[in-house]
């Protein structure tokens, strides 16, 4: 390691200002007096939401759920306008937060890591970034996102398209004017069912260029009222404990246990009940095997298609947007939608079909299928994200070794309790590869994260011991138990980006641990008070 005088001291360096970056900060600098610098790309806080500004960004869950829990002040204090608030107020929000904190001082904006080194002499990592700083860390922390790294597919003839061209999740700040112009979008994911009602709106004439039809039930959102902000506020301890002991983290109280056990009316009554309370309630509110038994599953998936069916005018065009037959329901991310299969019924929105005719190649000013051309001023690409591993690979992370994250996870991802990683000390992810993560509410399981590793710091402290790294045999046993929890879903059995599946070349491997937030939590938490079960430790004199 050269001893360039660039090189800055610190005890942890963080990846990335968004709602995690911000809460370790705040735990390790304020709770734990570290000294810690977090570097992130963009040019404010934000994560997620300060990338994601496409039109229609929104969360599917609810305002008052998706948000930190840490400070009774702030969740008193914060009053959101609308039951599920869009990308605008949870930027506000955060931004509310580093303020509220005084986070920004450390916090370096505009800059990127480009490499993380781990150096087993001074059990130290070496961090250098794009603005050719160097910092020298004991522990590294990459906060980077799960849904950071977009993905956009090579299509012929990309470069020669001269129209206008946009990324979701990097769309501009201040937005961009599609009065009177011809839009195409790839896409029918969540973000572009969330994009499609507001884009068509506003431009002359929309193609949604889709290849695989979703199931998306309404989000029914709503202004906020005095009345149930109120309401939650006086009683937010209780939601809080009902949202941590839940499956996602979202509390759902009428699940029943099986979709087979009910009459075809009552199963359809149950379906529409939680379709009109709308966001997840299908999906992790109605019955707890469909997403478990095939069977169980095609009721869920025949009552969409059916209410699809109501919506779309045009019985062709309802059709192609339903889901296959053989398609299952919610093992995919579940879209919430506003009006998005009624935009259908416009006469400026064309629908085309990938399935029947798939994309062939970019002119100058068209997106050719192998059955139609189609003119275009403006392309958007909602073509989804490499999720999980797509942000950490790109920062060149190198452990024990010199075997780089990427090298080790050749085959998908190895760690020990979806948080370390063993040939990896002192790194710690935070909603990475098998942890919950994506399939809890992502604020709680940030936090749930973000506590344990500052326990674990704090300990590490106290009993004088420098590093910290996973046993393999016991990461072995996690990767294991993460696949065995998995194969007993419907989950593996989709081509989702949980899967891989999206990107070309990706191991093909369940990335999420699915056996409930809850259950999780109990575990990590165990684990930690059995004195760090399953991790070695050196101390300051070995
Ligand atoms: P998703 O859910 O990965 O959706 C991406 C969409 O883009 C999906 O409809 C894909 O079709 C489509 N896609 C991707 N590549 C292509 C190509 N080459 N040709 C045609 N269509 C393509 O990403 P989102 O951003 O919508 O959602 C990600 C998460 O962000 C979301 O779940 C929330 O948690 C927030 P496919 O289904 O692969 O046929």
């Amino acid at each position: 390691m050269t001893h360039d005088k660039k090189i800055m001291y610190l005890d942890a360096l963080i990846v990335g200002a968004g709602f995690s970056g911000l809460y370790m900060l705040h735990l390790l600098r304020d709770k734990l007096n570290l000294n810690v610098t977090v570097i992130e790309s963009a040019s404010g806080v934000g994560g997620t939401w300060y990338w994601n500004r496409y039109p229609g960004a929104r969360c599917d869950i609810a305002s008052h759920e998706y948000s930190y829990t840490f400070s009774e002040e702030l969740q008193q204090e914060w009053v959101w306008s609308e039951k599920y608030a869009a990308q605008p107020e949870i930027l506000r929000y955060l931004e509310h937060v580093e303020e509220r904190f005084n986070l920004h001082k450390n916090i370096q904006f505009n800059e990127n890591v480009t490499s993380a080194v781990y150096d087993e002499q001074l059990n130290r990592w070496l961090i250098k970034t794009s603005r050719d700083n160097q910092f020298s860390a004991q522990f590294f922390i990459p906060a980077s996102g799960t849904l950071s790294s977009a993905s956009v597919p090579n299509i012929p003839g990309q470069n020669d398209f001269t129209g206008e061209t946009y990324l979701t999740s990097r769309w501009p700040e201040g937005g961009v004017d599609l009065k009177g112009k011809r839009v195409g979008i790839i896409g029918t994911g969540a973000t572009a069912i969330q994009a499609i009602p507001i884009i068509a709106k506003e431009c002359e004439h929309l193609t949604v260029f889709q290849r695989t039809a979703n199931y998306a039930s309404p989000l029914q959102n709503e202004p906020m009222t005095k009345e149930y902000d109120n309401n939650i506020k006086a009683n937010y301890s209780k939601l809080r404990e009902a949202e941590w002991n839940s499956f996602a983290g979202m509390p759902f109280d009428l699940v029943r246990s099986s979709a087979l056990a009910d009459s075809d009316e009552e199963r359809r009554a149950h379906f529409q009940h939680m379709w009109d309370k709308g966001s997840f309630g299908i999906w992790l509110g109605s019955y707890a095997d469909i997403l478990f038994d095939e069977q169980a599953n095609k009721t869920a998936a025949d009552f969409i298609r059916s209410k699809i069916h109501e919506r779309v005018d045009n019985p062709k065009i309802a059709e192609l947007l339903c889901p296959e037959q053989d398609q299952l329901y919610g093992i995919k991310r579940q879209p919430c939608e506003t009006d998005y299969f009624e935009t259908f019924n416009r006469q400026n929105v064309t629908l085309a079909d990938l399935k029947s005719a798939p994309l062939k190649e970019l002119t100058a000013t068209s997106v050719k299928t192998t059955d139609n051309e189609y003119e275009v001023d403006v392309l958007i690409y909602a073509t989804g994200f490499d999720a999980f591993t797509g942000s950490l690979f790109k920062m060149g992370i190198t452990g024990q070794q010199g075997k780089t994250l990427k090298e080790y996870w050749s085959d998908g991802p190895r760690t020990y309790l979806g948080v370390t990683v063993s040939n990896f000390p002192n790194m710690f992810t935070i909603t990475g590869p098998q942890s919950p993560s994506v399939l809890f509410n992502m604020p709680l399981a940030i936090e749930m994260h973000c506590n344990w590793i500052a326990d674990c710091i704090q300990y590490m402290k106290k009993n004088n011991q420098v590093v910290i790294q996973a046993e393999p045999s016991y990461e072995e046993d996690w990767v294991t138990h993460t696949k065995e929890v998995a194969d007993t879903t419907l989950f593996p059995k989709a081509n989702s980006w949980y899967m891989g599946a999206n990107i070309p070349g990706k191991p093909r491997v369940f990335l999420v641990y699915v056996a409930g937030g809850k259950i999780y939590q109990d575990i990590i938490n165990d684990r930690a008070a059995n004195n760090y079960e399953g991790f070695s430790f050196k101390t300051s004199a070995n």
